[in-house]
């Protein structure tokens, strides 16, 4: 019989009262070093692509593959350097394999209380040495929200493919959120409007998490998180599968009702983290 990695009676405790739960070193150096290739390789592959426009929307600069359905972000400081890609499943058969691992799935059934689940999106998240910039301060909800009507449900396995520490540009989570609802946004009518208005939230509830390689953190679309820059010499990758129940279609199927270009200096952010 298939091992299972179903949540303890512990860890379901944990997840109901923080939101989130993180298991540690869950996969091993040699995995993550074969997912970070597999990461590498598909970076590779999309930059010999002819290259499209990059949109500055909200804190982050975008260029959109329509002709895939893959968007690569790119650091707002440093334009020529890739912060993640997204969705990548449907171009990656290795990376989609990594979405179905059991180690992955099996916790987040507890999370969706479903026993059947499929992806809803994939991103991989550079975070390079020195370069990579933040993360602003939201929850995914208010992402999902305009287009699919499960956003609510989506549950995320963030992969850590390399030691995280505050040095690095660890997650940040705020424990409890996932009961408050949706928090502020900046008003604006740009993408601007999906990020939390850092005035309204008490930014002390913030809480670093920093664990070794290997280990995965799983949280629902309501969790408050960000991540600040990676000031060390070190890269801080990480890959997010976010899972939602059988039957629905994956986010890249779903038309957007925005365009991906960019917005005026009003509705830019000034990255504040
Ligand atoms: O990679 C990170 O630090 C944060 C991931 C995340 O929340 C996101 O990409 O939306």
């Amino acid at each position: 019989m298939a091992k299972s990695f179903r949540l303890t009676a512990e860890e379901k405790a944990t997840l109901d009262r923080d939101g989130f739960v993180v298991r540690k070193a869950v996969f091993s150096p040699e995995e993550c070093d074969r997912m970070g290739r597999d990461c590498d390789d598909l970076s590779a592959q999309l930059l010999a692509r002819k290259r499209g426009s990059k949109n500055v929307m909200g804190s982050y600069m975008f260029e959109r593959d329509e002709d895939i359905l893959v968007t690569v972000k790119w650091e707002p400081s440093d334009p020529d350097l890739v912060q993640g890609i997204e969705p990548f499943a449907h171009v990656s058969p290795v990376l989609n394999d990594w979405g179905h691992d059991p180690r992955l799935v099996d916790p987040c059934k507890d999370l969706t209380g479903q026993d059947d689940l499929v992806l809803f999106t994939e991103k991989v998240n550079f975070k390079r040495a020195h370069k990579g910039g933040p993360i602003i301060l939201h929850q995914d909800y208010p992402y999902w929200a305009p287009f699919a009507k499960v956003a609510r449900d989506v549950v995320t396995a963030m992969i850590f493919l390399d030691e995280a520490s505050r040095e690095n540009g660890c997650l940040e989570v705020a424990p409890g959120t996932h009961k408050e609802g949706v928090q502020p946004t900046w008003q604006n009518d740009g993408f601007r409007n999906r990020e939390i208005d850092t005035t309204k939230f008490d930014m002390s509830r913030l809480v670093p998490l920093e664990v070794p390689a290997g280990s995965v953190a799983f949280f629902g679309s309501l969790l408050v998180h960000r991540s600040l820059p990676n000031t060390s010499v070190h890269d801080r990758r990480a890959l997010l599968y976010s899972y939602q129940a059988a039957g629905n279609p994956h986010a890249r199927e779903i038309p957007r009702p925005f365009k991906f270009q960019s917005e005026t200096d009003t509705q830019r952010a000034t990255p504040v983290t």
